[in-house]
């Protein structure tokens, strides 16, 4: 799915800014028909944001079910002879959109973009935009949401609400741009793009797709100065560019592909690279990659989920103080605008799936020793009913990300209940599927939890990368650092001795800025240093162990629970981003850890 950008042929409106929004206390929007006229009673709402921290009404915060955010929109004459679209980029966690008085679409899943044609409906003057977003979550979503504790459910509840069953706040609402673009009306719907090397050779297998087979295609690729590089003609093809500059980790060179049919043209900023997973190593250009980075969250105050360019740009660079080269995207696609970013700046992206808390088991009431096949038992019988939209997550992922150099790898899921009864049967399916659509074959993961019984996790029989999170040292062993790497070593070891790849995906411990000890004991900077370095006296013995990625990159809001202090404060940056203790630490580290050839 192309991304809008302004080219000779298409423009580009962005409609982010203040919008009216209407909370649907009662649950009557539809049945009144609130998109049919103007809101009444509304309150202004910034777009792109999610709703829940920009005012100071706790039942907003808290609540459970429809919003209404609305505008008015005059589209251009101009624009009018052309194909008119109207795109979201990401609407958490379902959308219905209305076009004046037209329904024209509607969308599940909270971190994906979709849009529908609106020529036909298009008035002269100004245009009644109406977008109803649900933020329940269930049984049947990604993310996860669990049943109401017995003391919400029956007569005495006071206000409904959402139970997550993943450890970050539920942020709703319009969180990424909304955009209207055009094309002509005969126009390019995609474009696919393979990248290989030959020696000094640079080649880019390409298809574009064109809603018109006629169309004549033409595709020419210019480097970092406009200068010509290659081209070729037809709808499919090869380019091959000789001496080509590859797209590396801390350095994002990006050639620039042009692509022309008919009237319409599209730019895609594009990065020649290769990644593969031989035997136990993870090889980028050919070369053994070793990550260093963090799982990250899209998580600032008081936008939320909200798309915030300027705390992209400011992570991207701390990272790069840091010495760090690559992030996961836990646990849901982050935004597009992101994406492009580091394909630029040449940091390597582990791409993840919105699912997280596809595991009934745990935190359920359900000893997480039980194996029985909870999670996995039919939905009429209280298991989970996500596998279809799990796979609709899985294309819409790659449809959107297929072409960013960045990503090296798929994460299909995060802490799945990888070890029950059901789970190969529920997995295999999905990593047949993100490898059949992926076009240049990236290595696909889960990332498999604590619990699980190693031994028996499918995550061995179907990842190409085995990625770990570990709280040995804080959610047990608490406080208790040399038993923790005990545990943490002969865990290591057994994965250590399989013929793969392992890296730690978290690790990491609770740390309040500013609270300091002389001896390290839990939630101090002191501790959260030892803590980390106890991991890596460890990761530096091992020969199969291909990266490390700290949790979190900094704090972030989480709903509330003892276990949380005004949110998870695992990370190594406060929520504001200033660093703690460890990340000066970290520093130290990773600036003597290179790229390649570590492990
Ligand atoms: C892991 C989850 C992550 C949590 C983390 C924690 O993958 O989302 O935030 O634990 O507890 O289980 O900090």
């Amino acid at each position: 799915m192309l991304y809008p950008i302004l080219t000779d042929s298409r423009c580009v409106m962005d409609l982010s800014g203040t919008w009216e929004f209407k909370r649907d206390a009662e649950g009557k929007g539809f049945e009144e028909k609130w998109y049919a006229s103007s809101l009444d009673d509304a309150i202004p709402m910034p777009v792109p944001a999610s709703y829940n921290d920009i005012t100071e009404d706790e039942q907003l915060r808290e609540h459970y079910g429809w919003v209404f955010y609305q505008r008015n929109v005059s589209v251009p004459a101009i624009y009018r002879s052309q194909r008119v679209m109207l795109r979201m980029e990401a609407v958490t966690h379902k959308a219905k959109v209305y076009w004046n008085d037209q329904f024209i679409c509607e969308h599940k899943g909270g971190f994906l973009p979709f849009e529908a044609e609106i020529t036909p409906y298009i008035k002269d003057g100004e245009n009644r935009l109406t977008i109803a977003v649900d933020n329940r979550i269930d049984r049947t979503t990604l993310p996860v949401g669990g049943d109401a504790p017995m003391h919400a459910q029956g007569e005495n509840t006071v206000q409904k609400h959402n139970y997550p069953r993943f450890d970050f706040f539920n942020y709703c609402g319009i969180t990424r741009p909304v955009k209207i673009y055009t094309t002509p009306k005969k126009y390019i719907e995609d474009v696919t793009l393979i990248p290989s090397i030959s020696g000094t050779d640079g080649m880019i297998d390409y298809s574009v797709q064109v809603s018109d087979s006629q169309l004549p295609v033409c595709v020419k690729v210019f480097d970092k100065n406009g200068v010509q590089a290659g081209t070729n003609s037809g709808a499919k093809g090869q380019i091959v560019i000789p001496n080509a500059h590859l797209w590396m980790p801390g350095e994002g060179y990006l050639y620039q592909v042009q692509v022309t049919a008919g009237e319409d043209t599209y730019t895609l900023p594009f990065g020649i690279r290769t990644v593969k997973v031989d035997g136990a190593r993870f090889l980028i250009n050919g070369r053994p990659f070793y990550f260093k980075g963090y799982g990250k969250h899209e998580d600032t105050f008081p936008n939320g989920r909200g798309f915030n360019p300027v705390m992209n740009a400011k992570d991207l660079s701390l990272m790069k103080w840091q010495g760090a080269n690559s992030f996961r995207t836990s646990h849901y696609p982050y935004s597009e605008e992101m994406m492009r970013l580091c394909d630029r700046e040449g940091i390597v992206v582990i791409d993840e799936t919105p699912a997280v808390g596809v595991n009934l088991k745990f935190g359920g009431g359900i000893s997480p020793l039980q194996k029985e096949a909870f999670t996995f038992r039919p939905y009429e019988e209280g298991g989970i009913g996500t596998f279809e939209h799990h796979k609709e997550v899985i294309r819409e992922l790659i449809r959107r990300d297929k072409n960013h150099a960045c990503v090296v790898m798929w994460s299909l899921a995060n802490e799945p209940d990888s070890d029950s009864d059901g789970a190969y049967e529920y997995f295999k399916p999905l990593f047949d599927l993100a490898r059949s659509l992926d076009p240049q074959k990236r290595p696909c993961t889960m990332v498999s939890m604590q619990v699980a019984h190693w031994k028996e996790d499918v995550t061995l029989r179907l990842s190409d990368v085995i990625c770990l999170n570990r709280y040995y040292g804080w959610y047990s062993f608490c406080g208790e650092l040399k038993e923790a790497q005990k545990a943490l070593r002969e865990e290591l070891e057994w994965w250590n001795a399989q013929d793969r790849p392992i890296m730690m995906t978290e690790y990491g411990a609770d740390t309040v800025a500013g609270l300091r000890d002389s001896t390290p004991v839990m939630f101090t900077e002191e501790y959260q240093v030892e803590y980390y370095k106890m991991y890596h006296e460890v990761f530096d013995t091992l020969d199969h162990f291909v990266g490390e990625q700290a949790w979190n990159f900094a704090d972030f809001a989480t709903c509330q629970g003892t276990g949380r202090v005004q949110g998870n404060k695992k990370g190594i940056f406060t929520r504001d981003r200033r660093p703690k203790m460890a990340a000066h630490y970290f520093k130290e580290r990773w600036e003597k850890i290179p790229d390649f050839d570590y492990k």
